[in-house]
């Protein structure tokens, strides 16, 4: 397998095809985006992720990286294509793959092998994907492999976890699975595991849902610890000291397009038996409505205020499913003066509902200011230079990643999400001092 055409250069196709090609395949990289066939036809990597821009630059270079708008013949093709939810339904939106597929099908020749990277509801590869291919006239799992092998790479560290992280192959037959770890071994170092391309398909949606469900509790512990008047995030670092508790971090919600959606394809695949999966999907989903509301007892609207941070999470340019951008939404419409900020985000990008602005400009004359991404620019910021531009000391910190200290000390008033200054304990207390 010398050749490989791999479909969609997004988060995980391009780092992918560029180990492939560092490992001396002959990777043709197939995108019919304009802005990605633009940026990687002058050897810029489409994705702020660290380390990308080397490796994408090393495999151009290699000359054993192309970019074309269409697929051509291959020994391997590998589909790594969006699957969003669509948002009427909350089911899986399997159009790019099915196109993905339909593309390749004049393409394919006896002995090929197909991989399936993008995630999916269980059964899929075998009752979606493979009937297409079948419209070649070969029969899948015979005249050619077929395979569901998952990414499992952390944004943020993709290209270490590419290599290292154990990997699953799951074929449509034993032989397939074979197949398909022969193609990964080429730049794995962790375990490859071969498995049913159901069960592939199944357990790399239980491990997000298994995060999406525990983060959940974080934020659930949050909202009770801010109403009995505890500070969740001591109790959460006491509580781990537990040697098989691992509580997670609350937070403004879930984003991104993995840990926010894939549980609905579990819960697409059997509706009744996932009351545990939805419940935890809408705990998160309202997180961004109680921040606007902590943020409603700082001050009301229509006051000005600075929200740091529009992606899904830390250190990522990625906007998708961001619960920060949720937030920013909902303070617009209660009728607050929404100014944002990141440094990873190009002031162009879009869906941004307020004006993204530079740091001075986002906080000058500010009532308050929401943390809401823990990006390092923001938990190094000179709070000096905050307090000098702000026309209130107001601070929010959805992540607890501020110095509460140092805030205090230049005069702000600091609340915390998940901890109870307001909460009926504290209030008690307070009452009971003043008596
Ligand atoms: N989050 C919290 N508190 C936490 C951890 C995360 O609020 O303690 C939030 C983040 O802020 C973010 C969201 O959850 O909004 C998801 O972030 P993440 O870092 O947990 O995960 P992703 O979406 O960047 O990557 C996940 C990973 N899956 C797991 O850890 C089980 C990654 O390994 C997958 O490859 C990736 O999804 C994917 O592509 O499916």
């Amino acid at each position: 397998m010398n050749k490989i055409c791999l479909l969609g250069l997004g988060y995980i196709g391009l780092p992918t095809g560029s180990m492939f090609a560092l490992a001396g395949k002959n990777v043709v990289g197939v995108d019919p985006n304009p802005r990605v066939q633009a940026a990687l036809r002058s050897g810029l990597a489409s994705i702020d992720e660290p380390e990308l821009q080397t490796l994408v630059t090393a495999a151009i270079n290699s000359g054993r990286l192309r970019v074309q708008t269409k697929p051509e013949a291959a020994d391997a093709f590998i589909i790594a294509v969006p699957t969003p939810l669509d948002p009427t339904t909350n089911r899986a939106d399997l159009t790019f793959v099915e196109r993905a597929a339909r593309d390749i099908v004049p393409f394919l020749r006896r002995g090929n092998l197909v991989v399936l990277e993008s995630t999916v509801p269980p059964g899929t590869t075998r009752d979606v994907l493979a009937p297409i291919l079948a419209e070649s006239g070969l029969v899948p799992g015979q005249d050619i492999f077929v395979a569901h092998c998952p990414e499992r790479v952390l944004p943020g560290r993709i290209l270490v976890e590419l290599e290292q992280n154990d990997r699953l192959t799951g074929g449509l037959t034993p032989a397939c699975a074979e197949r398909a770890a022969d193609l990964y071994q080429t730049f794995v170092k962790g375990a490859i595991m071969r498995t049913d391309a159901t069960t592939a398909e199944m357990v790399k949606v239980m491990e997000n849902t298994f995060r999406d469900v525990n983060v959940a509790l974080a934020n659930e512990f949050a909202l009770i610890a801010e109403r009995i008047g505890v500070d969740v995030w001591d109790a959460i670092r006491l509580a781990n000291h537990h040697p098989r508790v691992n509580v997670l971090r609350p937070g403004p919600g879930v984003g991104g397009h993995c840990i926010a959606v894939d549980p609905w394809f579990l819960v697409g695949s059997a509706p009744g038996a996932t009351r545990l999966i939805q419940a935890a999907r809408e705990v998160n989903d309202a997180m961004p409505e109680h921040v606007v509301a902590r943020l409603a007892t700082l001050v009301a609207p229509p006051a000005a205020v600075t929200l740091l941070g529009v992606t899904y999470k830390a250190e990522v340019d990625d906007v998708r499913e961001s619960p920060a951008l949720r937030v920013a939404e909902l303070a617009v419409d209660h009728g607050y003066d929404v100014r944002l900020c990141d440094p990873h985000v190009k002031a162009d990008a879009p869906g941004l509902p307020a004006p993204l602005l530079p740091l001075e400009q986002a906080l000058r004359d500010a009532e308050a200011v929401v943390l809401l991404v823990d990006h390092r620019a923001f938990q190094e910021l000179d709070v000096d230079l905050v307090a000098a531009l702000v026309s209130g000391k107001r601070v929010l910190d959805a992540r607890n990643s501020l110095d509460r200290a140092s805030w205090q000390a230049r005069g702000f008033e600091v609340a915390v999400l998940g901890s109870g200054a307001g909460g009926a304990n504290t209030r008690r207390k307070t009452e009971r001092a003043r008596a």
